[in-house]
This record gives C-alpha cells, sequence and structure tokens, in this order.
C-alpha cells in the first residue's frame, strides 16, 4: 500500500474539499463544541486527514451571517481545517434546492422527486465559486487537491481556471446515472465541463465511469477511450476506486466483551428466533417502504414465520428540514403500523422500528446479533453498510441480502442479490436466507470477507492518491478562448513580422464544419478578408486542405493564393497551376476500401462516403453520436488491417474517418510550398484536426501555430474556433495596413506597397 506521505511526495499536502467538515459544531454553544463528525466519507478520508500533511476545506455544519461567530468557529477548528461560510439562505438553495432536491434524486434514478421547476442553479454556481475562492487560497504550488461528491461537480474546472498546474481529483460517491437519464439535467454540459477540469475522475464502479463517458459522448461529443478522455490537451484519467470500510477496526470491536454482551442482550430483548437488521439514513433512495412490503409479503405467504422473524429496522434521522422526507417518515411509520398490526402476537412483532441514530458500539453489536442483513436500497453509490456488516461477522455466520443496484453488489457476489424494486423477490431472499444451512452460510461469508479484507478504507484513499500524482499534468496549448485580448495582441506581434506566409487550414477553421462538404461555402466577407490579406505587404496566404481539388477552387480559387489539396495530394503555387504529387492514382487498395466504407453507410444512418481523386472518406457528423464514433473506432481498425501492407494511411479527423496514400500530408504540402519561397518567412499556422498536426510540425521552429478546436494539440495556442480565427486575422490585416499606412513598413519590401 502506497502511504498518504509518498503518494503525496515529501513537499506538498493535500487538500481534501468536501462539502461538509469532518467536524460537527453545536451553534451557540459556550466555549464552541467541535466533535468529530460520522459517515462514510469522514471515514474513509479521516486516515489522508490523520496524516498530518493535509488540511480539510469545507462547510462547518452551522450557517452564520458574516461576523463575530464566523470569526469564533474559526479560531475553534483545527489550524488544519478551512470553513467555508453560508448564510442559511445559501445554504437552503444550494444544499437542499440543488444538491439534495435536484441532483441527488436525479443521480439515484428516481425523477418524480425532482421538482418541476429547478430554479436554484445560481446558488449552486455560487457555492461552487466559494469553494475554488477558498481552494486557491490555501492551496501551495505542490499540493494534491482531492474534490469530493455531488455537491462540488462544478469544482474542478473553477479551480483549473484558477490554478492551471494543479494536480486536481475528483471523486463520485453516488452513483453516476446512465447517460439518458443525466441528460434530464437542464445543466448537464456545465456538470461535465465542470468535472472535465480534473486530471482524474474516480468512481466506486465501473458501471458508474462507463455512465460518465456515455453521458461524455452524447452531451458533448467527447469520445472517451477506456479509461480516459483528451480535453482540451489535457488527458483526464477515469478510474474505479471502490471503496472500503475499516474492516480491522470493526472486527476488533466485534471482539470486545462489552459489544458481544450487547449483542446477546439484544437477541434476548426479542422473542424472534431469526434477527433481520436494516440500518439506513431515512432516506426515499434507501428502499425501506418496499423492504416493509417485502416482509408483508413473506408473513402472508408463509405465516408460519409469524413471531418467528423480528426486523429491526433503524431509520437514521436525514434532511428532516425537507418535506419530502417528513412525508417519508410518515409514510414508511404507517407500512410498519400496518403490518404490525396484522401480524404481531402476544409477544413479538415483526418490525421493530427505530427512528433515531446509534452509537458505534450499538452498531457493531447489531450487526453481530443480526441473522440476515437487509440492504435494499433503490440504488447507492456503494453502501458501506453492507462491508461493515461482513467486516463485522468474525464468527464467520450471517447472511447478507443485497439490491443488485448497490455499488457494493460488484464486489459482493456472494450476498443474496436482489432486484430491490421486486417486493416479491426480496420476500424470496429473505426466506432463502432465513432457510440456508450453516454450511453455505459460512462459505459465502467467508467469501464475502475475503473481499472486504481485501479492500480497506484506507487502501481506497491510499490508491486514489498515488494514481492522481502518477498522472502528468499536460497543460498543452495556451488555451486563449476565454481570452480575445490575446488573440488580438498576437496579431498585433505577427504584424511586426517582415514576411510571413499563412498556412490556413479550411473547414473547421475557417468556416464552421458543415453537415454537407458543399455547404461550407465561404460567404463573401471571409473572400474579402482572404482576398485584404493576401495583399498585405509581405505576406503569402495558403489554404491546406483535405478537400478536393474541385471543391476547393470552386470556393477560393479566384483568390491569389496558394492551394493545397486532398492533404497534398494536389498543390497549386502562387499565381501556378495546379500539380498533382501522387503519381499513380489507381491504388490497388482503393476498390475494397470503398466497398467496406459503403458498407459502413448503409450501417449507419446519416453518414457519408466523400470519394476524392487519391483519397475516400467516411463522414458520420449527421450520424447518431454513439453510434458514429462507435462504428468509427471499429471501422478504423478494420481498415487498419485490410491496409497492413498498402501505401496508405488511415487518418480519424473531426467526424471523419479518412484514406489517403501514404507519403501525402499537409506538412510534407507545406515543405514543398516553402520550398520555393525565397528568405525566411515566418510561418503562421491554424487548423482544428488531427491532420493539421502535421502543418503545426511543419510550421516549427514558428511560435505561430493556432488550433481552433478543444482536440489534444502540439499547437502553441488554441483558439475559439472559425470565429476566433478570423478576428485574429482581421486584426493582423488592420495592424500592417497601419505600418504601411505610416510609412513604418519594412524598407526592404516597400515594393510591394501599392
Ligand atoms: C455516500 C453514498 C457511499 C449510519 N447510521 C449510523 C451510522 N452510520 C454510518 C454507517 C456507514 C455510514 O454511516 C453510511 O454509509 P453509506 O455507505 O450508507 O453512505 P453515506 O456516507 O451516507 O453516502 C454511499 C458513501 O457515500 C461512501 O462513498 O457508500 O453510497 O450515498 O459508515 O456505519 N453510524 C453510527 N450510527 C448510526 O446510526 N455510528
Amino acid at each position: 500500500m502506497v502511504e498518504v506521505g509518498e503518494a503525496n511526495g515529501q513537499r506538498g499536502r493535500v487538500l481534501l474539499v468536501s462539502n461538509r467538515l469532518p467536524v460537527s459544531i453545536t451553534p451557540n454553544s459556550e466555549p464552541l463544541l467541535v466533535r468529530p463528525s460520522p459517515g462514510g466519507l469522514a471515514t474513509g478520508l479521516r486516515s489522508v486527514h490523520a496524516s498530518g500533511s493535509s488540511a480539510w476545506i469545507g462547510w462547518p455544519g452551522v450557517n452564520t451571517e458574516p461576523g463575530p461567530e464566523r470569526e469564533r468557529i474559526e479560531r475553534a477548528l483545527p489550524s488544519n481545517v478551512v470553513p467555508v461560510h453560508f448564510t442559511s439562505e445559501e445554504m437552503t438553495r444550494f444544499y437542499d434546492g440543488i444538491a439534495n432536491g435536484v441532483i441527488w434524486p436525479l443521480f439515484h434514478y428516481l425523477l418524480d422527486r425532482v421538482p418541476g421547476d429547478i430554479r436554484d442553479w445560481d446558488a449552486y454556481e455560487s457555492a461552487n465559486q466559494r469553494f475554488a475562492d477558498a481552494v486557491a487560497k490555501e492551496a501551495r504550488p505542490d499540493d494534491l487537491i482531492w474534490v469530493q461528491d455531488y455537491h462540488l461537480l462544478l469544482l474542478p474546472a473553477l479551480l483549473r481556471d484558477r490554478l492551471p498546474r494543479a494536480r486536481i481529483g475528483f471523486f463520485l460517491h453516488i452513483p453516476f446515472p446512465s447517460s439518458e437519464v443525466f441528460r434530464i439535467l437542464p445543466y448537464r454540459e456545465a456538470v461535465l465541463q465542470g468535472l472535465l477540469g480534473a486530471d482524474l475522475i474516480g468512481f466506486h464502479t465501473f458501471n458508474d465511469q462507463r455512465h460518465f463517458s456515455a453521458a461524455l459522448l452524447s452531451v458533448l461529443g467527447f469520445d472517451a477511450e477506456l479509461d480516459r478522455v483528451e480535453v482540451e490537451g489535457r488527458s483526464v484519467r477515469l478510474h474505479v476506486f471502490p471503496m472500503g470500510v475499516d474492516a480491522d477496526g470493526f472486527a476488533a470491536l466485534a471482539r470486545e466483551p462489552a459489544i458481544l454482551k450487547a449483542s446477546r442482550e439484544l437477541r434476548a430483548a426479542h422473542a424472534a428466533d431469526k434477527l433481520l437488521l436494516g440500518i439506513d439514513r431515512l432516506d426515499y433512495t434507501k428502499g425501506l417502504t418496499r423492504k416493509f412490503l417485502a416482509i408483508e409479503r413473506l408473513l402472508e405467504r408463509s405465516p408460519q414465520y409469524r413471531s418467528k422473524i423480528m426486523l429491526l429496522q433503524v431509520a437514521v434521522p436525514s434532511r428532516e428540514n425537507v418535506s419530502a422526507y417528513r412525508e417519508l417518515k410518515r409514510e414508511i411509520e404507517e407500512i410498519a403500523g400496518r403490518i404490525n398490526g396484522a401480524h404481531a402476537t402476544l409477544h413479538s412483532a415483526p418490525i421493530h422500528y427505530v427512528y433515531d441514530s446509534v452509537d458505534q458500539h450499538e452498531l457493531v453489536a447489531s450487526y453481530t446479533a443480526a441473522d440476515v442483513m437487509l440492504v435494499t436500497p433503490l440504488r447507492d453509490g456503494m453502501n458501506l453498510v453492507a462491508k461493515e456488516y461482513v467486516a463485522s461477522r468474525v464468527d464467520g455466520d450471517g447472511v447478507l441480502v443485497l439490491s443488485e443496484f448497490a455499488g457494493a453488489a460488484s464486489e459482493l457476489a456472494d450476498a443474496l442479490v436482489v432486484n430491490p424494486y421486486d417486493v416479491a423477490a426480496i420476500a424470496g431472499a429473505i426466506e432463502r436466507a432465513l432457510e440456508m444451512d450453516e454450511p453455505e452460510r459460512r462459505r459465502r461469508m467467508r467469501r464475502l470477507r475475503e473481499k472486504v479484507d481485501a479492500r480497506p478504507v484506507d487502501l481506497w484513499a491510499s490508491s486514489f492518491l498515488s494514481a492522481l500524482k502518477l498522472e502528468p499534468t499536460s497543460l498543452g496549448p495556451a488555451d486563449l478562448r476565454r481570452r480575445p485580448e490575446q488573440v488580438l495582441a498576437l496579431a498585433d506581434e505577427m504584424a511586426e513580422r517582415p514576411e510571413l506566409v499563412f498556412a490556413l487550414d479550411y473547414d473547421g477553421t475557417l468556416v464552421p464544419i458543415s453537415s454537407t462538404p458543399d455547404g461550407a461555402v465561404p460567404g463573401a466577407e471571409l473572400l474579402e478578408l482572404l482576398a485584404s490579406l493576401a495583399a498585405c505587404p509581405g505576406v503569402k496566404v495558403a489554404v491546406v486542405s483535405g478537400r478536393t481539388l474541385e471543391s476547393l477552387a470552386r470556393f477560393v480559387g479566384d483568390l491569389p493564393l496558394a492551394l493545397v489539396a486532398e492533404h497534398g495530394v494536389w498543390s497549386r503555387q502562387w499565381g501556378g497551376d495546379w500539380i498533382r504529387h501522387v503519381e499513380d492514382l489507381s491504388h490497388a487498395w482503393r476498390a475494397p476500401v470503398l466497398a467496406m466504407l459503403e458498407e459502413y453507410c448503409s450501417r449507419t444512418p446519416g453518414s457519408f462516403v466523400e470519394q476524392k481523386t487519391a483519397g475516400l472518406a467516411w463522414h458520420y457528423r449527421n450520424a447518431d453520436r454513439q453510434l458514429g464514433a462507435a462504428r468509427a473506432r471499429e471501422l478504423r481498425l478494420n481498415l487498419v488491417q485490410i491496409l497492413a501492407r498498402q501505401p496508405a494511411s488511415v487518418i480519424g479527423g473531426r467526424k471523419v474517418v479518412e484514406v489517403r496514400p501514404q507519403d501525402t500530408d499537409k506538412g510534407v504540402a507545406l515543405k514543398r510550398l516553402l520550398a520555393d519561397i525565397p528568405g525566411d518567412p515566418t510561418v503562421v499556422a491554424m487548423g482544428d484536426d488531427r491532420s493539421d498536426e502535421e502543418l503545426f510540425r511543419a510550421a516549427a521552429p514558428s511560435p505561430y501555430t493556432f488550433a481552433a478546436s478543444v482536440l489534444p494539440t502540439h499547437a502553441h495556442y488554441r483558439v475559439d474556433g472559425p470565429s476566433a480565427v478570423r478576428a485574429l486575422l482581421a486584426r493582423f490585416v488592420e495592424r500592417r495596413r497601419e505600418r504601411a499606412a505610416n510609412g513604418t513598413a519594412f524598407p526592404h519590401l516597400e515594393g510591394a506597397l501599392t
């Protein structure tokens, strides 16, 4: 296991960021009472925090107005705990309104709990901003920042803006829903963009990770690899870190004589032969209603269990100020009352319902006393109670009934796994647990304990931090998308260079990607811009495209530009004729590749084939995003196989898979153009696509390479699509003209001035 100090290197700290601090404060107490708070998240991170090289940033659990009470709280907290304060109104809107009111039910697939009119998103944004300010203020260069859970989904990107070089991790403790459910969230783009500010995003299960990747594709169009996604030149890694429990700690407690005694007393206090146990926060995700209905169903079906079984259900009070939770409490108590009314005897009642929390000793005593543990949430990120029950069964006995929709089910296959929506199935599983013979119970419990022991909670934290530390922070290009003034400043700087060659890609760079290649007509404004750029003194302009000669000539052929078509198969020098650079166009690979692309068209509605003189392209920009991306991946693999010994290469562009003859690319084409120009002009290269990377490399050592997309790139700058490219070119023209008008142009170029 990697220790936290080791994972963190010697100098940096771990900054833990969660909505709640791991302490509870009793408001208005004198002196202020500060105690450790319970809960899975606090327990999981305690070992990291206890290592001493960390700070924990979060809400102290009491709302205050700015003033003396806030200052008193700050003084009472340990020095490595940093409070982020909120007023009651802010907390109600951020925490109750969005985090627990919208994200919580939606991510647990309980759509009918999502309010009809979602109003408080601005409060969620402001709260995340406030956290970002607090973290940025606390952070030092070598710190690892680890953000926790659904309250802070926007925080990673807000931190990335403030601390571009920081190492930022994020862990989601609740499920990430299927992309079709996630898409319901009106602020879905903001959430995904927020998370993508991290270097590493952790989930409890692979299903959560898979759903996140699917949402990236369907909402943002980002095609994630199995365990990473390239975003704006950075690599964001996705990984599964199933959270565990302090297995040794629970086992030690379970062996304590005082707890064993409490366990025996608990059994003796109830007449039932078999004790069933439930420990849940009182929340609609926990499936309490159906659990009770399953008990009812069992007793109706098999009345012999009356007086023989009892469910001890601890319902821990939760979110009591929210009306939906008060309503749930009423409903559950009513069902328990009804079932007890119908099935109780003089000595027993089937459901013993406790609306309270229990202390750690009572908790473990209950675990060790229970013959059957019922963990039946409708959805749960992990569910630590299931693992704690197993860890506490040092006697090797006991049966766990576990919802298939709890994250824990992906590890605990030896539980009796049930569909928590299927009341009859839960009843069946309970009956099976009650009737299970001892050898089977012990066999299953042994395997469950092996699983739980193998992943203690410290391992969860240390593996996350090790992975975060290993993750290289690639900064990629300077991002100018939100810095238009810097784009213009670069244009001014370029205007000072005596001679320049502009090598400009067409689609996606000068004009937006259009749904068909023929739709991307330039428009008068662009034609005028290119003409005035080409007319600037000391400037030559080339359009370097993958398009066909015919369409390029039709769009910009009348301008005094050099043109490169089909990635360099054809070119036209300034003032020259078209020249073909590939000798033989009758490639043997063409027919089988065309047949394959056509087959993909027939299987992928909306896609189409473009035939060029030398190359072939399969465009899927109009296809369904998921289907198009999946087919493109498959097609690339198939093409690489059939082209193994052929003089052709496969390139994946923006929503296109293209096959072109080897030895032509945009870089080769640019070098050919430059070879014919005297002097040593500065090259300005602009593109948006994988095929433009060769252009950027050929432009070296020029500092003026621009990517107009969010793909990973070797370009020096990233700009915001064709509109930013045009703004840059227009500014350049303006400055260059000013220089000419002021007579401050370059003396050796005077002949060129008109
Ligand atoms: C999230 C996710 C995920 C509960 N009642 C009492 C008590 N507890 C302790 C349990 C356990 C913890 O609280 C609850 O753990 P859960 O796993 O159920 O979930 P949460 O922390 O509420 O929430 C969840 C978890 O994060 C971790 O990632 O598993 O899916 O929703 O440790 O023992 N402890 C005591 N008295 C109680 O009455 N002492």
